[in-house]
């Protein structure tokens, strides 16, 4: 039977170990829509070979992205956990929704700009048309919302207008998503260079907390974060490294900004700095041991993303046979 509740969709890709900037700005907040939600949360793999990946690395990074997602609270019977290569559906339909995307539109993307200056031996096609694959893996599942940190914004956009395109020359085909970013932790800074975003595939260690990384790396890494100048902790536009540590903190410990500024009166960089890091250890404690334990059973996994595909291949069937109709190709 088809779930009729409105739908939500994300994916992560398994291209490093995930961040606390993957944790606050989406993971985190994906299993509050399990209630009132049909929810498909997948494990991006087409999209991690847009840069080159060791296979053995991207194999191992899949089962540990999705132990992660088990672990940070989403229960596999209440959403669809799954693989997006499992599921032929995404490729299949990024392809026709390739035909409904300017080129012009994919040169303006960011991330594009980014990636292929940051890899600018292989600016190859798959990066280039990655957005596209995103729409096709939201649009697939008919999705209302999509629960994403605020550098996925421009790609849920650009779903957006290819929605609107189609949808003019075929009505009623596709539903228009909406990006979900959370109120805090939407976009996590660079604990070396905080006006830069915490990215996983970022080269310097320092710079990232990773999920997994244990106590004392997590405090070591936050005693090292850049400060600014001045000694005071309060929220600042000057101040784009305290700020950081602020949201951090705020979204480990559900403090407000003013609560936690009136709480470090007069306290220096130094304590703040392990106080911050002593809270993101401590919440993150649970979800480490949990990890731990779902890795250990492959075959769990392995069940998992089996159901999970299947069902996701059963949703996106619905969908890609009422596209083919529409555009005039033969459904047998
Ligand atoms: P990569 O470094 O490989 O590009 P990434 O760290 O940007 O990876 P993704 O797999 O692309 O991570 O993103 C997964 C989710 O995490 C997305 O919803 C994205 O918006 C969110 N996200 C990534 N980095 C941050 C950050 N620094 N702050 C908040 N949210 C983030
Ligand atoms: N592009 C995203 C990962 C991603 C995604 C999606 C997020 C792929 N498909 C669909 C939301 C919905 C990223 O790089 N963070």
């Amino acid at each position: 039977m088809l779930d009729q509740r409105p739908v939500s969709f994300s994916g992560v890709q398994p291209s490093g170990n995930l961040t606390i900037g993957n944790y606050l700005g989406a993971i985190k907040n994906f299993p509050e829509f399990s209630e009132k939600y049909k929810c498909f949360y997948c494990v991006v793999d087409q999209h991690a070979i847009t840069v080159r990946q060791v296979p053995a690395e991207l194999r191992r990074r899949t089962y540990e992205t999705l132990a992660l997602y088990i672990a940070c609270g989403l229960d596999p019977q209440k959403n669809t956990l799954y693989v997006q290569s499992h599921v032929p559906a995404h490729t299949e339909l990024a392809w026709m929704l390739n035909c409904f995307t300017m080129f012009g539109e994919l040169s303006r993307m960011t991330q594009f700009k980014d990636k292929s200056a940051r890899h600018a031996d292989n600016v190859n096609a798959g990066l280039f048309t990655y957005p596209v694959l995103m729409a096709a893996d939201i649009l697939l599942y008919q999705t209302d919302v999509v629960p994403i940190g605020s550098d996925q914004k421009q790609h849920v956009e650009l779903a957006r207008n290819i929605v609107d395109r189609f949808n003019q020359l075929y009505p009623d085909t596709f539903t228009m998503p909406e990006p979900i970013v959370p109120k805090a932790g939407a976009r996590i800074m660079s604990l070396a260079e905080p006006t830069k975003k915490m990215s996983k595939s970022d080269e310097n260690e320092n710079a990232v907390v990773r999920i997994l990384d244990d106590k004392d790396a997590i405090i070591r890494k936050f005693k090292r974060a850049v400060t600014d100048s001045g000694s005071e902790i309060r929220v600042a536009d000057d101040k784009p490294g305290v700020t950081n540590l602020i949201t951090i903190y705020s979204c480990f410990t559900g403090k407000s900004v003013e609560e936690i500024e009136r709480e470090f009166d007069g306290v220096g960089y130094g304590d703040f700095k392990i106080a911050v890091g002593q809270a993101c250890a401590e919440r993150l404690a649970p979800v480490q041991e949990e990890y731990r334990r779902l890795l250990a059973d492959k075959a769990y996994l392995e069940s998992v993303m089996k159901n999970g595909a299947d069902e996701a291949a059963y949703y996106a069937r619905k969908t890609l046979s009422k596209v083919r109709r529409k555009l005039g190709f033969v459904n047998l």
